[in-house]
């Protein structure tokens, strides 16, 4: 019993990615769910945190071609949204997904959280 509902678990996971992948075809924004403890091993480029409905850090500062990844951290949703046309708001980010995306032109690239404005971060690119 316990273990069917495991397996079910798993299936319904399974289908989600799947869906992810489906929708980020030929964009380089990525929404994924991190495994448990992987907050903060964000690869290629810097991870902010979101958290207490803060970006943290607030201003990252990378070099072109850096992928920034964002973690909630928070049990409310949150998004990333690019305030010019850089990127589309993200999915809502249930607490412990991210998202990221790869900055290739230099500038400086300010954004939100599309659900609660106020929460506001700059990427800058150099
Ligand atoms: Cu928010």
């Amino acid at each position: 019993m316990a273990l069917s509902l495991v397996r079910s678990f798993w299936r319904v996971a399974a289908v989600g990615a799947l869906a992810v992948v489906a929708c980020g075809g030929g964009d380089d924004a990525t929404v994924s769910k991190a495994p448990e403890g992987a907050a903060g091993d964000a690869g290629t480029g810097p991870a902010v945190a979101i958290e207490q409905f803060e970006f943290r850090p607030g201003e990252v500062k990378v070099a072109a071609g850096t992928t920034v990844t964002w973690t909630n951290e928070d049990t409310v949703a949150h998004t990333v949204q690019d305030e010019g046309e850089l990127f589309p708001e993200s999915d809502d980010l249930a607490k412990g997904q991210t998202f990221s995306f790869t900055y290739e032109t230099p500038g400086s690239y300010p954004y939100i959280c599309g659900i609660h404005p106020y929460m506001k971060g700059t990427v800058t690119v150099s």
